[in-house]
């Protein structure tokens, strides 16, 4: 009894908060794209928690499946080893974190640390052993393509609309790496600022078509500063009367964008996952603001 005692005064449950902490502390990296692994962290959320299917109750962030054969050979998560590669010292400082858990908090933590709104998190998903409930190929949307298809991709994870267009702001960080995706550039000049200008720019820049040279990928760019870019499928999203709505909201209003933001990435990170329903909501304070 005295051992079993003993053991219980010395476990310390995870503080997530401190898990948080030493994510913000690895953002920064002068060396690496535009000078933060923020960008990179959030597309590793966004596709280790977009494979959810509602129908089968398949896919979504639990699990981590993303670690093994074939779903990190899927094309649509090229590059995405670098994220999990830099955040392995972290899960080896915090033992306890699942993946799962890990993944999601660090793409909570790059949006509010870049400026972006406060998302809630709660712990809760477990690691799989293996790669027997990876999802097939297939379930991330296709920048090639159209509205439809970007439809059909979101409506099985269960969003709407206006969700669909929320969720693209996360646009507004990051970039396009041709040996990744085939497409190049960033959507707007500041990509490592949370904010609404990707909306804006889709609203007020004039987009012309683009061949990527080192790809053949076709793309948009602005026609005053050509490094900026927008892919197909999003051009064929603004053009659609039903997405357009809600794009020019978002563009009209950061506020609005920000908080329809934090809810529907909440949804996203959470598709999927097992709540017991006696978990801790998190609201982390950003460390910048
Ligand atoms: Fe995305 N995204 N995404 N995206 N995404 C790419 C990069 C980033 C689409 C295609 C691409 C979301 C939705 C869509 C981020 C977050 C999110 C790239 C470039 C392509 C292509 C990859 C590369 O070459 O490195 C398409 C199509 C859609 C769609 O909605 C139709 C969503 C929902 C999110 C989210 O996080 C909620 C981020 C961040 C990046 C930048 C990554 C980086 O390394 O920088």
């Amino acid at each position: 009894a005295a051992a079993k005692e003993t053991k219980s005064l010395d476990t310390k449950p995870l503080d997530y908060e401190e898990v948080y902490q030493a994510i913000a502390d690895i953002l920064e990296d002068n060396d690496y794209d535009d000078g933060s692994l923020g960008p990179v962290f959030v597309r590793l959320a966004w596709h280790a928690s977009g494979t959810y299917d509602v129908e089968t109750k398949t896919g979504g962030s639990n699990g981590a499946t993303m670690r093994f054969e074939p779903e990190a050979l899927h094309a649509a998560n090229n590059g995405l080893a670098i994220a999990r590669d830099r955040l392995e010292p972290i899960k080896k400082k915090f033992p306890e974190i699942s993946y799962g858990d890990l993944w999601t908090l660090a793409g909570v933590c790059a949006v509010q640390e870049l400026g972006g709104p406060t998302i809630p998190w709660r712990p809760g998903r477990q690691d799989v052993d293996d790669g027997k409930s990876c999802t097939p190929d297939g379930r991330l949307p296709d920048a090639g393509q159209g509205e439809r298809h970007i439809r059909d991709i979101f409506y099985r994870m269960g969003f709407d609309d206006q969700e669909i267009v929320a969720l693209a702001g996360a646009h507004s960080l990051g970039r396009c790496h041709p040996d990744r995706s085939g497409f190049e550039g960033p959507w707007q000049e500041a990509p490592t600022v949370f904010t609404n200008e990707y909306y804006k720019a889709l609203r007020d820049r004039k987009w012309v078509k683009k061949t990527v040279k080192a790809s053949g990928a076709q793309q948009w760019v602005d026609k005053k500063n050509p490094d900026v870019m927008m892919l197909p499928a999003e051009i064929a999203m603004y053009n659609d009367k039903a997405f357009k709505k809600f794009f020019n909201e978002y563009a009209d209003s950061e506020e609005k964008f920000f908080t329809d933001f934090s809810k529907v990435f909440n949804k996203l990170l959470e598709l999927g996952v097992p709540f017991k329903g006696d978990e801790r909501v998190y609201h982390f304070k950003a460390t910048t603001a």
